[in-house]
C-alpha cells in the first residue's frame, strides 16, 4: 500500500487515501506501488507496431560502446522506434484535443442553425474578434456604404469554416496566420504548415505503421505537423468556439479542493472536459425548480463541483468550485458524500466505477464515445437537441440519491480561495495599457526587469510521482525569481489548491519586481488560463506579447519557457511539442520515453533549437527544474540586450 504522506502534499488527499486503505478500497496511489511500469516501454524504444514484435531493445548496461546497432526484425532502429512511439503520442493527443473541439463546432453549427435551444451565441464580441482569423466578413457594402454584417450570418458561416478546419481538402490551417509572422515563415520553410486536421493525425497513424518512415528527422517533421495543428488548430478553435458559446472568462472568485463538498447539500461533481452538457447541468442545477426539489428531498441545496478540465471550464465561466485534480478523482466518492458523478470524456479512471460500487455514488457516463463495462454506471447519452432534459435528468437522479447516503461520510475540511478566469483578454486589461490597449505595460515592466519573464505551467498529475509537489514547487521557485506563471490544467488546480492562485500569495511567494507588480495591478502571481485545450491562450498570449514590441519578432526570441513538472497523458506530449515548435524552451518532470534512444533524445532537446527556436528538456527534481527555465529567461534576457 501507500505511504499517505509520501503519496500527496496535500492534507486532504492523505486522510482520503487513509480512509480508503482502511476501507480496503484499491486507489491508483496503491495500485502505483503493486505495479512497476516496464523499464523498456518508459525509455520509449519497445515496437508493438506488428505481430514480429514487440521488438524491445533495451540500452546495453553500462552504455554504447562503438556504434548502436541495436534493431528490431525489421531493422528497425531505436531512433525510429523511439520516434514513432513519441509521435503516436502526439496523435493521441492531438485528436483527443481537436476531437473535443469538433464535438464544440458541432453544437456551435447547430446554435448558428437555430436547430437548438439550449444553446444560442453569447459572446458576440469574441465572434466578431474570431471571424476575421477564419476569412468571415464582419461586414458588407450596400450602396457604396460599409455596413455591419448580420450576427446570425456570420455565425453560422464562422461555424461553417471552423468545421472544416477538420477535413477540408486543399489549403492550410487559416489560424496558423495568427502567429507571428516569423514564425509562419519558419514553418513555411520547414514544410510543416498543417493542411488539415484530421490529415495530419492520420498521416502519423500511417507513417508510423510497419514499414514506412525509417527516419526519425522525418517522422518528428509529421509529429510536428500534427502538434500544430492541435494547438493552432483543434485546441484554439476549441477554445474560442467555447467562448462564443458560453461567455469568454473573465477574473472571478471561486474555491478550491475536496472541502468544498458539502455534507449537507447534494453534491454533484463533473469530470472531464467538454464543457458542453456541463454548462447545462450548471444551468439546471442552479433553478429554483431543482433548488427546491433538493429542499423538499433533505437537502439544504445542490453544491456542484469539477475535476480536471470540465472543472476548470465551469470555474472560468461560472465560478463553479473545483473539487479536485486528476488524482483524487477516487477520492471524491470516497468522501461518501458524492451524490453523483458525471463524467464526459478524457482523464476518467476505470477504477471509478469499482469504487462507486462501495458507496452511493451514482456513476453516469454521457458520452457515446466514453463508456464502461461496470455493470454499476448508468449511461445517459448526452445530445445538444434535447440537452436540457438530459441535465434535468441527471440531476433529477442526484437529488433522489441524497437519500441513499450512508452515516459515515468524510469530507476533509481543507480548501483554499482562487481567482480563476484569465484570458488573453483580460491580461491584456490588467497588465496591458487600457490606453494602448496592448501588452505594452507588460511588455514595459519585462523590459524594465520587474517581471523578469513569462513561464507556461501546466499539465497533469501522475501517480509515480507525489501528488502535486512538483508542481508547487517548480511553480514557487519561479516566482519567487520574479517570473510571473501562466497555468492550465491540472497544475492550476494544485496551485489553487496551495493557495498561489490569489493577489496575496504574491507578498508571500514573490521575489520584490513580481510581488510590486501583483499589489499594484491586483493579480495573483499565477494565472489561471483555464483548461488544456485552453494552453491556446498561452499561444495566443506570447503573440501578443511579440507584437507589443521590444522584445524582439519571434516567440523564440521571449524571455518565455513552458513546463509540465507532472505530466501522464499522451495530450501531454502533443502540448509540450507544440509550444517547443512554435519557439519555448519547454520542460517536462517525471520521465520522457526517449531515454531509450539518446541520438532521438539529443535531436528533440537540442537540434530541435536550430529549427524552431524552442526544445524539449527533462528535469525531474522541482526545483532544478525550475531554475533550467529560470536560466533559459536569462538568456533570452541577455540576447535581447535587457539583462541590467
Ligand atoms: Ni490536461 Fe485536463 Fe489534468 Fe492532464 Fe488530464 S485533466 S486536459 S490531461 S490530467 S492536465
Amino acid at each position: 500500500l501507500a505511504d499517505p504522506k509520501e503519496a500527496s502534499i496535500d492534507l486532504g488527499t492523505q486522510e482520503l487515501l487513509a480512509r480508503a486503505q482502511k476501507l480496503g478500497i484499491d486507489t491508483v496511489f496503491d495500485r502505483a506501488v503493486s505495479m512497476k511500469p516496464c523499464a523498456i516501454g518508459m525509455q520509449g524504444i519497445c515496437c508493438k507496431n506488428c505481430s514480429m514484435g514487440p521488438c524491445r531493445l533495451p540500452l546495453p548496461k553500462g552504455g554504447i560502446e562503438g556504434e548502436d546497432d541495436r534493431k528490431g526484425l525489421c531493422g528497425a532502429t531505436a531512433n525510429t522506434i523511439a520516434a514513432r512511439n513519441f509521435i503516436r503520442m502526439i496523435a493521441g493527443g492531438a485528436s483527443a484535443h481537436s476531437d473535443h473541439g469538433r464535438c464544440v463546432a458541432e453544437v456551435f453549427l447547430s446554435a448558428a442553425r437555430k436547430e437548438t435551444e439550449a444553446y444560442q451565441i453569447k459572446d458576440t464580441e469574441k465572434l466578431l474578434a474570431i471571424a476575421p482569423h477564419l476569412g468571415v466578413a464582419t461586414t458588407v457594402e450596400v450602396d457604396g456604404e460599409t455596413k455591419d454584417r448580420d450576427i446570425d450570418e456570420i455565425a453560422l458561416e464562422v461555424g461553417e469554416v471552423a468545421m472544416a478546419e477538420w477535413g477540408k481538402p486543399s489549403g492550410e490551417l487559416l489560424y496558423m496566420k495568427r502567429a507571428p509572422e516569423a514564425l509562419y515563415e519558419k514553418w513555411k520553410k520547414q514544410g510543416v504548415l498543417p493542411r488539415n486536421i484530421d490529415r495530419e493525425i492520420v498521416e502519423i497513424m500511417h507513417r508510423t505503421h510497419m514499414g514506412v518512415d525509417q527516419d526519425y528527422k522525418n517522422l518528428m517533421k509529421q509529429g510536428t505537423r500534427a502538434a500544430l495543428a492541435d494547438g493552432w488548430g483543434g485546441s484554439m478553435l476549441a477554445t474560442d468556439l467555447q467562448d462564443v458559446l458560453f461567455g469568454t472568462p473573465y477574473p472571478l472568485q471561486s474555491e478550491a479542493n475536496l472541502g468544498i463538498m458539502k455534507e449537507d447539500h447534494v453534491n454533484i461533481i463533473v469530470h472531464g472536459h467538454e464543457p458542453v452538457l456541463s454548462e447545462i447541468l450548471v444551468a439546471v442545477a442552479q433553478s429554483q425548480e431543482m433548488i427546491d426539489y433538493a429542499k423538499e428531498k433533505g437537502a439544504k441545496g445542490i453544491q456542484l463541483g469539477g475535476i480536471c478540465c470540465t472543472a476548470n471550464e465551469l470555474l472560468q465561466r461560472h465560478g463553479i468550485p473545483t473539487a479536485a485534480t486528476f488524482l483524487q478523482q477516487e477520492l471524491a466518492i470516497i468522501t461518501g458524500a458524492c451524490d453523483a458523478m458525471v463524467v464526459d470524456i478524457q482523464c476518467i479512471m476505470q477504477n471509478l466505477a469499482n469504487v462507486a460500487k462501495c458507496f452511493h455514488t451514482k456513476l453516469i457516463t454521457t458520452h457515446p464515445i466514453a463508456k464502461m463495462e461496470q455493470d454499476n454506471v448508468i449511461h445517459i447519452e448526452f445530445d445538444e437537441h434535447h440537452a436540457l432534459e438530459d441535465a434535468k435528468r441527471i440531476v433529477k437522479m442526484s437529488i433522489d440519491n441524497f437519500a441513499n447516503r450512508g452515516t459515515d461520510v468524510v469530507i476533509p475540511p481543507y480548501k483554499t480561495t482562487q481567482i480563476a478566469g484569465f484570458g488573453v483578454e483580460s491580461i491584456q486589461y490588467h497588465l496591458g495599457g487600457t490606453f494602448r490597449g496592448t501588452y505594452y505595460t507588460l511588455n514595459d515592466n519585462i523590459i524594465n526587469g520587474r517581471i523578469r519573464g513569462i513561464a507556461g505551467v501546466v499539465g497533469c498529475n501522475n501517480a509515480r510521482t507525489k501528488h502535486n509537489d512538483g508542481h508547487v514547487r517548480v511553480v514557487k521557485e519561479l516566482i519567487k525569481n520574479d517570473v510571473i506563471v501562466l497555468t492550465t490544467g491540472c497544475n492550476a488546480i494544485a496551485c489553487a489548491m496551495e493557495g498561489l492562485l490569489t493577489p496575496e500569495a504574491a507578498a508571500v511567494h514573490c521575489g520584490p519586481g513580481l510581488a510590486e507588480i501583483c499589489e499594484t495591478v491586483g493579480i495573483p502571481p499565477v494565472l489561471h488560463l483555464g483548461s488544456c485545450v485552453d494552453n491556446s491562450r498561452i499561444l495566443l498570449a506570447a503573440t501578443e506579447v511579440v507584437k507589443a514590441g521590444g522584445l524582439g519578432n519571434d516567440i523564440c526570441d521571449l524571455p518565455v519557457a513552458g513546463s509540465a513538472p507532472e505530466w501522464m497523458s499522451e495530450k501531454a506530449i502533443s502540448i509540450g511539442h507544440y509550444f517547443v515548435a512554435s519557439g519555448v524552451y519547454t520542460v517536462f518532470g517525471v520521465t520522457l520515453p526517449t531515454s531509450g534512444a539518446p541520438v532521438f533524445h539529443d535531436y528533440i532537446s537540442k537540434e530541435m533549437e536550430n529549427i524552431y527556436g524552442g526544445k524539449w528538456d527533462l528535469e525531474v527534481d522541482p526545483v532544478k527544474h525550475a531554475q533550467l527555465m529560470i536560466a533559459h529567461i536569462d538568456k533570452k534576457r541577455k540576447e535581447l540586450g535587457i539583462d541590467k
